[in-house]
């Protein structure tokens, strides 16, 4: 697994409560998101990753979840054109600031769209997720750049999966062939050859972590999970995402990373 040493963050904005969500959580409470905020930021500082933090944007409630804006990989990012029309002004700042390490980077075109978090990379494999959010036009150019530098890429329809918002709502790679996986997403064909850990019935929301250099970062609460992956040998870095999860929203989506 290459080294992950920079990531983008951007904190909620003081309209974070009038995002999109479904979750039925009610509103967030902005002073607390931040203090998670704060939390998932010095997380990813002690695992030896430097942060590139953006401002607030409240133009866009949804912008603190900066990984659908952006896919970065070793050999190279492309910026997403994310399905729902309110977050499509995301992606310019995000741009931007990738442009210091990405200079011009590729971008999905129309009618294509994509949500970075459809897109789950595995030991140089993608799974892009063809969801409400990500069409086939945008799955189909996404795996084409993809192909020209040399990665596969399948695609997993988690169109009519209750519950998921995007693939990694319901995946993570945890390093090597192992992939974290809950309910329907994790007895999908595509995952065929692969090694997947179950996650535990009630704790669907655990399916969404992120692994960081030798660590694995994952949502507070669900200790079935928690114990299931520091029983694999990982060492897991707990963090509350309550606020976020009232909005959709998981622990990758925070941050982009590279
Ligand atoms: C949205 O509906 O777009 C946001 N409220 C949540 C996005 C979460 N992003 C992610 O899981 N990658």
């Amino acid at each position: 697994m290459t080294r992950c040493t920079r990531a983008i963050v951007r904190p909620p904005a003081t309209s974070f409560a009038a995002g999109i969500t479904s979750a039925g959580l009610g509103p967030p409470d902005l002073a607390l998101a931040l203090e998670q905020h704060a939390a998932y930021c010095e997380a990813l500082e002690r695992l030896g990753v430097s942060l590139e933090r953006l401002a607030p944007d409240p133009e866009f409630p949804d912008s603190t979840f900066v990984e659908d804006a952006a896919i970065v990989t070793p050999r190279g990012a492309i910026l997403t054109r994310p399905g729902a029309p309110s977050r499509a002004g995301e992606v310019a700042s995000l741009g931007a600031a990738l442009g210091r390490w990405f200079p011009e980077p590729d971008g999905i075109t129309a009618p294509g769209t994509v949500d970075g978090g459809d897109v789950c990379e595995a030991d140089g494999h993608f799974f892009i997720g063809r969801s409400e959010r990500t069409n086939a036009e945008g799955a189909g150019q996404l795996a084409a750049w993809l192909a020209r530098r040399g990665y596969g890429s399948s695609v997993i329809d988690i169109r009519g999966i209750p519950g998921l918002l995007h693939l990694k709502t319901g995946l993570s790679w945890l390093g090597g062939r192992r992939l974290l996986a809950a309910g329907e997403v994790a007895g999908h064909d595509a995952l065929g050859g692969w090694e997947v850990v179950r996650v535990p019935a009630g704790e669907e929301y655990a399916a969404n972590c992120v692994r960081v250099n030798d660590s694995l970062l994952t949502p507070r609460g669900f200790p079935a999970t928690a114990s299931l992956l520091a029983g694999l040998g990982f060492g897991v870095v707990p963090l509350e995402m309550s606020e976020y999860r009232k909005m959709d929203g998981g622990l990758s989506c925070l941050s982009v990373r590279w």
